[in-house]
């Protein structure tokens, strides 16, 4: 496989100003015909066109509307030398969507057929220049029989239907605004719709519909409601008004991604749109709301300003993620919203910045660009717009990003044109603000504190560092805003926050007017993606926990001092941990006098998880780290039982069930105690989780039961178990719940379990959702087990990406993620996990996916 370089981007040697595609569908094979203007690009360097591939049978090729013989057809491309200035090529091919079991391109999911094309799907629809910055006006023309697909969508305004003979029908669509090619779509199926309309600010009426299979219409009200908010949003956050009459939200069940963005017609994973108390649990709720938001917002931030080449992909999926947090942070609670984002930060993006997959936010190679879809170009990518809003202001930074559409409103552009405008805006030199786009690595950042009692001075020292990732050495410092606020011993705020922006490899930072020795309270709504060490003692991080007002530094002091107590018991099993349990003991009786947030509540009282602690250990042993979390968990449960009984009956009741953040937070606090009262999976815990499954009226409370028995060998975990396979089986997404709660048991049974699971009718590996419910359930959330020193865990997942490899690239290689850090885990566990990725690299004909993601992670 050949690797691309960042370096080598050329302009496009030729325009496509506009596309007509005929599709025509039939059960055995489609035809497509693309009929093309190409206009050679005066910016452009060469007049060789080239044309993009894959996996389809060329019929016919004309140019002018004479048959065309000069072309060469090698490598997934055709070439044309000289082309000629200005040309019409239309090309007939035939595909085969009902056998892609890659789901890229044109493909059938359960009767429906549908398109991803992003990144280089449209590649395997038709021969074009398959590469972001060409944009062209689409006209789309679809035929298919009307009885089996009545509904035929494209992008943008429906120009004409009509019938054709044979029982067939047509549609033809046309998407005024130029666009790049993977955001083409195309959807033909037999799906109902709910409808609703949204005004916008210029007082247009834009029609809403979401298309679903028949008998989920009734799930899809919180994907509509979500998406009326994030527009609303958008015009009031971003001054961004919808410019179409009309759009589509369609949900498919076999889909790679979560969801994607073609412009009027977002294509969606069903796990993301449908949504009802019985069937989607609370998390659920938040990722439908967080997604068809993140959908929507590409409008603007990725479709209307685009990316100039797939380095830039953060671009639009930084700023989107960006976009969507904020969003949801306004819907709900701003501080939990912003601990959930950074446990997710810590646990997925850290990690793989400690692999040798660790790569830049703007990166300068890739062999192939759907490994690059990853969580530093995505999640880190949306920490680097954080900081710029921090270090702007907000009122700049909006200043930025008005800039950033004027400027580049039907353009393909850089990460570096949306940094340029934050400086332009600000009249800021952001140039050593760019290093995070360019330097890969989580960096550290070490703390320490002096008082000078009769200056009443208080210094901050901070020291930077950035260590060596693959082909990235000697690293620059970067501009960090740290974001520091000062309590007294009382625990009261004498200093509000403020920014310091650190810009050497070391500082120091004085505070004036500081009467008595402070606590400093550091990185603020964790305000850089470091990892911070502090000289704050425990006395210090209990202060924080109790008084600090930054609700994310509140919970970051908690899990400070869990961590520190999950090291001591790691080091020594018998040290003595009361005061820990003690202070959880005060944090149960806040909740019994119903004092604070009762989400907030829930994830104080949880320990970090075994992924969150891996990150901070030099060599990870995860049976270890679990036994070390149990120890400690059991004597919370034994030193507060009846207190944590009586905090979870007094939030058992719930009235009428709702999603609001309050009640969520019920719930929240509920199972994290339901939780923390099963650990020991005695026979007292299954009877408390079983009468807790029986007694739910909705989904998150089911779940949270099933996963309090997962462990369990009493009699009833597998009466809750059948009891909701038999209840849930005809809904999909529920069964996938089923799988995964399975796959995450930490018990000895689990790998009859597993195989058990594997064969069970209702496992489909060529169903991504089902894929992930049990095989990454198992290897991301079941750590032990699948770390398990026989060796089994490993062998399950590399059997799987094996057999994926040949069936479906993109989930193949995502499955690799487990084994990318093997280097970092205890000698036995590294030779094991290095064998199994080297089974992989050895089985042959691997795909472009899976060769560089095991290919790199051997080095
Ligand atoms: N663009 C791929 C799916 C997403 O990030 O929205
Ligand atoms: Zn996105």
């Amino acid at each position: 496989p050949k690797t691309i370089y960042l370096k080598d981007y050329a302009p496009a040697p030729y325009k496509a100003s506009h596309i007509n595609l005929v599709f025509e569908l039939f059960e055995d094979k489609t035809i497509v015909r693309s009929e093309v203007l190409y206009i050679k690009n005066p910016d452009g360097n060469s007049s060789t066109l080239i044309l993009n591939g894959q996996d389809q049978t060329i019929l016919s090729v004309e140019i002018d509307g004479v048959a065309f013989t000069g072309y060469m057809l090698a490598d997934n491309q055709i070439t044309i030398n000289e082309a000629g200035e200005k040309f019409t090529l239309t090309i007939t091919s035939e595909i085969h969507p009902e056998t892609n079991t890659a789901l890229e391109g044109l493909y059938k999911s359960q009767g429906t057929y549908c398109t991803q094309c992003e990144a280089e799907g449209f590649r395997r629809i038709t021969y074009f220049q398959d590469r972001p910055d060409v944009l062209s006006i689409f006209s789309v023309r679809i035929e298919a029989d009307k009885s089996k697909y009545p509904v035929l969508l494209s992008n943008g305004n429906l120009v004409e239907s009509g019938e054709l003979a044979n029982g067939r029908h047509f549609t033809a669509w046309n998407d005024p605004f130029p666009k790049p090619c993977y955001l083409f779509a195309l959807v033909a199926g037999d799906l109902v719709r709910i409808e609703d309309t949204f005004k916008t600010m210029s007082g247009r009426n834009v029609d809403l519909h979401i298309y679903v299979r028949s008998g989920d219409e009734g799930q899809c009200d919180h994907a509509m409601q979500s998406l009326k908010k994030s527009m609303q949003w958008d015009e009031e956050k971003y001054g961004r008004e919808y410019e179409l009459d009309l759009f589509n939200i369609v949900a498919v069940s076999d889909f790679n991604m979560g969801a994607m963005e073609n412009t009027s017609l977002n294509i969606f994973n069903t796990k993301l749109v449908l949504a009802h108390q019985e069937t989607a649990t609370d998390t659920d709720f938040m990722s439908v709301e967080g997604v068809i938001a993140h959908e929507y917002f590409h409008n603007w931030t990725g479709n209307r300003v685009t990316c100039r080449d797939w380095f830039q992909l953060s671009l639009k999926e930084g700023l989107t993620v960006f976009r969507d947090h904020e969003f949801s942070a306004d819907m709900n609670s701003r501080s939990v919203q912003r601990i959930d984002d950074v446990d997710h930060l810590r646990r997925f993006q850290f990690s793989e910045d400690a692999s040798p997959l660790a790569h830049a936010v703007q990166p300068d190679n890739f062999i192939e660009i759907s490994n690059f879809y990853t969580m530093t170009v995505y999640e880190k990518g949306s920490e680097l717009i954080r900081m710029q809003q921090t270090l702007l202001g907000e009122d700049t930074y909006r200043k930025a990003t008005d800039l950033y559409f004027d400027r580049y409103d039907g353009h393909a552009v850089t990460c570096d044109d949306f940094v340029q405008c934050m400086a332009d805006a600000s009249g800021r030199d952001m140039s050593q603000f760019f290093l995070w786009y360019k330097q890969a690595g989580t960096p550290s950042l070490i703390a320490s504190s002096q008082y000078d009692e009769e200056q009443k001075q208080f210094t901050l020292t901070l020291k930077q560092s950035q260590a060596d990732t693959p082909g990235q050495t000697n690293k620059k410092p970067l501009l960090i805003p740290v974001a520091v606020g000062l309590l007294n011993e009382q625990g009261i705020e004498t200093h509000p926050t403020q920014v310091l922006e650190m810009t050497e490899r070391e500082q120091s930072f004085t505070f004036d007017n500081v009467k008595t020795r402070p606590v400093p309270s550091i990185l603020r709504g964790f305000s850089a993606p470091v990892k911070l060490t502090t000289d704050l003692s425990d006395d210090n991080l209990r202060l924080l926990q109790l008084s600090d007002t930054d609700g994310f530094n509140k919970w970051e002091a908690g899990q400070t001092i869990a961590l520190r107590t999950i090291e001591r018991v790691m080091a020594d099993s018998e040290v003595d941990i009361s005061q820990f349990i003690d202070d959880i003991g005060i944090m149960i009786q806040q909740g019994l006098n119903n004092k604070g947030d009762k989400a907030l509540l829930a994830r104080a009282l949880s320990l970090p998880a075994i992924a969150v602690i891996a990150q901070t250990q030099d060599v990870i042993d995860p049976a270890a780290i679990d036994s070390a979390r149990t120890h400690i968990l059991k004597a919370i449960k034994r030193t507060h039982k009846d207190a944590l009984l009586r905090l979870y009956k007094d939030n058992l009741s719930m009235g009428e069930f709702s999603i609001s953040p309050e009640a969520m937070g019920r719930r929240s606090l509920k199972n994290t105690v339901l939780e923390l009262l099963t650990v020991t999976n005695g026979s007292g815990c299954a009877a408390l989780a079983k009468a807790h499954y029986d007694h739910a009226d909705n989904m998150t409370d089911r779940v949270a039961a099933l996963a309090c028995l997962s462990d369990s060998t009493q009699p009833e975990r597998e009466e809750v178990f059948t009891d909701f396979y038999h209840r849930f089986k005809d809904y999909q997404l529920v069964v996938d719940k089923w799988f995964s709660l399975q796959a995450i048991a930490n018990r000895d049974e689990i790998f009859d379990d597993f195989a058990k699971l594997r064969n069970h009718a209702e496992f489909n590996i060529k169903n991504p959702n089902r894929v992930r419910s049990l095989y990454s359930a198992f290897a991301i959330n079941n750590p032990v087990k699948f770390h398990d020193p026989s060796g089994q865990g490993y062998a399950i997942l590399r059997d799987a990406i094996i057999e994926l490899n040949a069936i479906n690239p993109q989930i193949a290689a995502r499955q690799v993620t487990p084994f990318r850090e093997w280097k970092r885990y205890t000698p036995e566990l590294q030779a094991k996990m290095k064998d199994a990725l080297q089974a992989i690299m050895d089985s042959g004909n691997l795909s472009s996916d899976v060769f560089e993601v095991v290919s790199k992670s051997l080095n």
